[in-house]
């Protein structure tokens, strides 16, 4: 029987760049799929072990985690027949590579396979380099049932859902991707594969700043979203079918964490949780009914058009302490035709309104620098974030992912900076350039409405942080570098 070890590679750390630790959800779904099967698989997370240490990776990649040689007894003691590596980021992906280098030497017999949304795009190079056997595509789970089956003889290459490889003759071929129907029919994660006290010890999962203190984890209960805004990635790996476990499924898992792991907070990882308000609502209830007693958050995002009053009510009543909404622009037009997000802003107002009557801590998401907007639509956008009376805004950067419409767009256009890097896709790092403006004119405006709001509602977080610095310069000085400057440098880190 075909042996499985998975990885989670380390994360690249930009300079500025919060540090995070949360459980790879991904390769627990695979691990449950493959015992499941009784095939014997193992996890390694490297960006846990070794999570207090920087090192280099490559010439100017830092990141956190483990260094292959790290775990290389830990893998040579388990002597994989099937190695997978998780790539979810562009930006972390030249970090996945050198592992996957490192193991061609130390175990050669080995076949490696990339999964996840960066490798999914970036499937038929990939398979062309020397460190990388095969490719799948979308959802792993049952792929790599498929893929241990076909390396034992029992299945044909063809056969393996999603698989990109390499024939006989040397040609790419791309197997059919197809997306997994009915999800409820998939194990619930193999989180006892992973450490999950080192998680919790180190508090930082997404949206680690308000959940530190708890016991916290991470969990996502539904794939796919139809919307189309052009910097999304997911579709590649999702799909845009919205499919959600039901709610039996996932107050199961629920159950579970609390009895299993003392879990406390939740971090619901969902694109569009409230997407279907039936299933969301039985959630809800069931948290309530069964007493749960959870906070949680939302730190991916919720899609305000799919909510409304009442439910926000019940969310509020079923635990949760933060809404993290995904606005993006605070220019209708730019949202409609630029982002393509099927969001109104007088609704997302409305419900912002409601979030606070009931004291529901709210942080807005923004995201400027598209194609075709100019500074004045930036300016407006960004007066609008300075405005509106959530407790935080994150104002981010438009960043042209591989595989998504705006980065199809950029290259068409010739938008993409001069010394564009794909090690650098990262949210407050600039590579778009368009005859409207530069990521050096956007740090600036982010910078400037960061300041004013903090001056505006001196009682949020960034108004508190701005006393402090008023008190302090110094304060200021290491803010303003950490927060904008570093990432403009170039990264030497
Ligand atoms: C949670 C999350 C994070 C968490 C942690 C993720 C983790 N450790 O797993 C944190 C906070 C670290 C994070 C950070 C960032 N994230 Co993020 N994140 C997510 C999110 C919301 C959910 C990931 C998840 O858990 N999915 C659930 C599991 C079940 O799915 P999965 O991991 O994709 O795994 C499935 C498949 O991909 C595949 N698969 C995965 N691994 C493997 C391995 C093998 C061998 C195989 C066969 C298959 C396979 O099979 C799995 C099961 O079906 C996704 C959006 C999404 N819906 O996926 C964005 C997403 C992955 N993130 C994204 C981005 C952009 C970022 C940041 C760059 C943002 C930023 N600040 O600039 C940073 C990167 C930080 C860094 N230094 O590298 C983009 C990726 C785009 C890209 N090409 O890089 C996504 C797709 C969001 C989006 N809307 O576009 N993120
Ligand atoms: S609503 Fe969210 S998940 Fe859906 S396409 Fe837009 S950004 Fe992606």
């Amino acid at each position: 029987m075909v042996k499985v070890l998975l990885l989670n590679p380390p994360v690249r750390h930009l300079p500025g760049e919060a540090r995070h630790a949360s459980p790879p959800l991904g390769l627990a779904y695979i691990g449950a799929s493959l015992e499941a099967q009784q095939i014997p698989v193992r996890i390694i997370d490297a960006v846990t072990l070794g999570y207090d240490v920087k090192h280099d990776y490559a010439p100017d990649v830092t990141g956190i985690g483990a260094t292959p040689e790290m775990i290389s007894d830990a893998v040579r003691d388990f002597a994989p027949d099937l190695i997978g590596i998780s790539c979810l980021f562009t930006m972390s992906s030249c970090i996945a590579y050198s592992f996957a280098q490192h193991f061609r030497q130390l175990c050669p017999q080995a076949k490696i396979v990339f999964g996840g949304t960066h490798a999914t795009v970036m499937a038929r190079d990939l398979v062309r380099e020397a460190f990388c056997d095969f490719v799948v595509r979308g959802e792993g789970e049952r792929a790599m049932i498929q893929l241990a089956e076909s390396l034992d003889g029992r299945r044909a290459m063809s056969d393996v859902n999603g698989l990109t490889w390499l024939n006989s003759d040397q040609e790419v071929v791309d197997n059919p991707q197809l997306f997994i129907e009915d999800i409820d029919s998939l194990p619930r994660p193999a989180r006892h594969l992973l450490d999950m006290e080192s998680y919790i010890k180190i508090g930082r999962m997404q949206g680690g700043a308000y959940s530190q203190k708890a016991r916290a984890t991470t969990l996502i209960t539904s794939r796919g979203c139809p919307a189309k805004c052009v910097f999304c990635a997911i579709h590649s790996v999702w799909g845009r079918k919205f499919r959600g476990h039901s709610p039996e499924y996932v107050l199961a898992e629920l159950e579970d964490l609390k009895k299993t792991y003392g879990i406390t907070h939740l971090l619901f990882e969902d694109d569009n949780l409230t997407y279907d308000p039936v299933r969301s609502t039985h959630i809800f209830q069931g948290m309530i009914e069964a007493r749960m007693d959870f906070t949680w958050d939302t730190p991916n995002g919720v899609a305000l058009w799919r909510l409304d009053e009442p439910l926000i009510r019940l969310m509020k009543a079923a635990g949760c302490n933060r809404l993290f909404i995904a606005i993006e622009s605070g220019v209708q037009d730019t949202l409609f035709k630029l982002v393509r997000k099927p969001l109104r802003l007088d609704q997302a107002e409305a419900l912002i309104a409601v979030c606070r009557s009931l004291r529901l801590p709210t942080t807005a998401f923004f995201v400027i620098g598209f194609p075709g907007e100019t500074v004045a639509a930036i300016t407006e956008s960004l007066a609008y974030a300075e405005r509106l009376p959530t407790n935080t805004v994150a104002i981010m950067i438009a960043t042209p992912y591989p595989g998504t419409p705006l980065y199809d767009q950029c290259v068409k256009m010739g938008y993409l900076v001069k010394d564009f890097d794909v090690n650098r896709l990262y949210t407050r790092v600039g590579q778009i350039s368009t005859p409207d403006f530069t990521p050096e004119l956007l740090f600036r405006l982010i910078t400037r409405t960061q300041v004013r709001r903090a001056w505006r509602f001196p009682l949020s977080t960034g108004g508190r942080l701005f006393r402090k610095c008023v008190e302090d310069p110094r304060a200021l000085i290491t803010f303003l570098g950490r927060r904008f400057l570093t990432p403009l440098r170039k990264p030497r880190s």
